[in-house]
């Protein structure tokens, strides 16, 4: 079944650092690998040991601190490359070349016949030395299919461990990356990466049709950071996988999320946005009348996922002029105040027009119910507050 054994390629520590914000200590490091480890990834993906001499010493580092995840580093497709990023003592390397037109031209400037023979010839390199190897392409979604079919089936035929897709652009749609990787599928026995990135808002969707078509690995990154906007967010993947299956999700602990993003966002100096999936405020705060009463009822009626199940807690939104008397009335007992359903059905109606006059609190609500409950009659004007 598809998605049954789907694992994490965790990479705040490889595309991650490619975001604008991003330039982690080595104490950083360490602190997010082991939050991504506890919190159960299967994998951990370093920026290159190639690219500078901290970010060399920092592999060796987190190969050190003997984590349950794997450790993967990521080079470019080069012997050269590849020997740096094993002898970090990496558990997998993971390489990377350019096969659309653009990158052809414009990058490495390789024809098709020469990247299929450097890539069998890096991938052999790596296999024997007992390495784990991922081969993937770089903008995969504006390469020639029949390109991308050449160089997979080649290194599969040798025996690489992965191979990746990556829409290095976030040009894919969810159905382009189904019908690729569906493709793919059936054309390779080895394990599929699926990498994106969400320049128009289809990272996590796309992720998702991956895994559905058959796709082993997703690459994800705290809060989605990365080149531009970003790619998959764990958080987001996380949210979509259990909303399809809880079970899919329970062999990772999720109450850490609040944690991971909250210390990753931190450290590169941004909020969690308020929509953000799982942590972010208002991720599991209700407002309507509508919705309170019937959350209060049965919070599935309006929740896909169950806060708890992340450590979250559930909001219910009722100092406004949508509010309802039901979830007045929950208040009421959650203050131990006892009123009868005329008298909160009536502090209801004065709320609302409270909340047609100015902003009010929660505050507001609390001392209009108490003052109620103390005997007293309800102001005359809404304007009035007791
Ligand atoms: C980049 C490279 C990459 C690589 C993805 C992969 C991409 O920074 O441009 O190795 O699968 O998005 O193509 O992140
Ligand atoms: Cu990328």
């Amino acid at each position: 079944m598809p998605l049954d054994n789907f694992r994490i390629i965790e990479s705040t520590l490889r595309e991650g650092e490619q975001f604008v914000g991003a330039s982690f200590t080595t104490a950083q490091k360490a602190e997010i690998a082991r939050l991504l480890d506890a919190f159960g990834v299967e994998c951990i993906e370093l920026t290159s040991p190639l690219a500078s001499p901290q970010s060399l010493a920092d592999a060796k580092a987190i190969v050190a601190l003997g984590l349950k995840a794997r450790i993967l580093t990521h080079v470019r497709c080069r012997i050269e490359d590849a020997k740096v990023a094993i002898d970090t003592g990496v558990d997998g390397v993971d390489v990377v070349i350019g096969t659309s037109s653009l990158l052809r031209q414009f990058s490495h400037g390789k024809e098709m016949d020469e990247i299929i023979d450097t890539a069998r010839e890096v991938v052999s390199f790596v296999r024997d030395q007992g390495v784990a190897v991922r081969f993937s392409t770089e903008d995969s979604f504006r390469s020639a299919r029949e390109d991308l079919f050449r160089v997979y089936e080649a290194v599969d035929a040798i025996g690489v461990n992965r191979v990746g897709i990556a829409d290095t652009v976030g040009v894919a749609t969810p159905r382009q990356v189904y019908e690729l990787v569906k493709e793919l599928r059936g054309r390779v026995k080895c394990d599929i990466e699926f990498h994106g990135h969400n320049d128009s808002g289809c990272a996590i969707a796309n992720a998702f049709e991956a895994l559905d078509a058959g796709a082993t690995h997703v690459d994800t990154t705290v809060l989605g950071i990365g080149e531009r906007n970003g790619i998959t967010p764990l958080g987001g993947l996380i949210a979509r996988v259990y909303a399809s299956n809880p079970a899919l999700v329970h062999k990772y602990d999720l109450p850490l999320l609040r944690k991971i993003d909250g210390a990753v966002a931190q450290m590169v100096g941004v909020d969690i946005p308020f929509n953000n999936y799982i942590t972010g405020i208002t991720a599991f705060t209700h407002k309507a009348g509508i919705h309170a009463k019937a959350i209060l009822n049965n919070p599935e009626t309006y929740e896909i996922l169950n806060p708890q199940d992340f450590g979250m807690t559930r909001y219910i939104s009722i100092a406004h002029r949508l509010t309802g008397w039901n979830a007045i009335k929950n208040r009421a007992e959650q203050l131990g105040l006892t009123l009868s359903d005329e008298k909160i059905k009536a502090i209801t109606e004065h709320i609302k027009a409270m909340a047609d006059e100015r902003q009010i609190s929660l505050d507001d609500v609390d001392g209009l119910l108490r003052w109620v409950n103390n005997g007293h009659a309800l102001p005359e004007s809404a304007a009035v507050t007791t």
